[in-house]
């Protein structure tokens, strides 16, 4: 699964519960073109079951501003990388509307059955970058009901109201149901 640290101890806590381990690998998968998250983390599961992979746990994320019509979605990372949280800023000059989720698509391939779960946060974009917690956009988005940003709130706060600590809760649930109705 992912290549980021920080999400694996998050999923580690959320599963250790049920007695499932997880591991980190190196393997990477390329990132097609797709309009929704879990386009995407279907195809990287085909792509690693196709190179002979078993039991795998994936994720993807993305920051959805409304007013942008969902940019930068699928191609967060990207962004991030090139027109920065600056950029994201300097695109919503002016307009009225600064609502934007964040949002994550866990996609799982256990004892050959596939399956996908989602968690979202809604919050609205700052008008400048605040805090130094976190990682990637969340200097410029406040959760709903918060006033401060996600870099501004420890990470025990943030993975309580996340999308990913929601998609996780939703994923140990999924795995839970899965493990009780499991022939024993
Ligand atoms: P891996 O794909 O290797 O797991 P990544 O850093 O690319 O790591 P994601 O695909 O989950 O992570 O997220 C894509 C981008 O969306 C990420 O680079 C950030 O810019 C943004 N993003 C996702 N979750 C975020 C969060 O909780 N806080 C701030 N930015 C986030």
């Amino acid at each position: 699964m992912t290549s980021n640290r920080g999400k694996l101890a998050e999923f580690r806590s959320a599963l250790a519960p049920l007695g499932i381990e997880i591991t980190h690998s190196e393997e990477e998968c390329d990132e097609i073109q797709a309009d929704s998250l879990r386009e995407v983390v279907l195809s990287c599961l085909d792509q690693l079951k196709g190179k002979g992979m078993r039991d795998i746990v994936i994720d993807d994320s993305g920051l959805f501003v409304h007013a942008l019509n969902g940019f930068p979605g699928v191609y967060s990372s990207y962004a991030l990388r090139t027109i920065g949280m600056d950029g994201i800023l300097r695109l919503l000059d002016g307009k009225q509307d600064r609502s934007a989720h964040f949002e994550c698509c866990i996609g799982a391939s256990i004892g050959g059955e596939e399956f996908t779960v989602s968690g979202r946060c809604d919050g609205t974009i700052a008008l400048a970058p605040s805090g130094e917690e976190g990682f990637g956009f969340d200097p410029i988005f406040v959760p709903s009901g918060y006033y401060r940003t996600f870099a501004e709130i420890s990470i025990t706060e943030k993975n309580g109201i996340s999308h990913r600590g929601r998609a996780i809760q939703a994923f140990a649930a999924e795995l839970r149901g899965r493990i009780d109705e499991a022939p024993r």
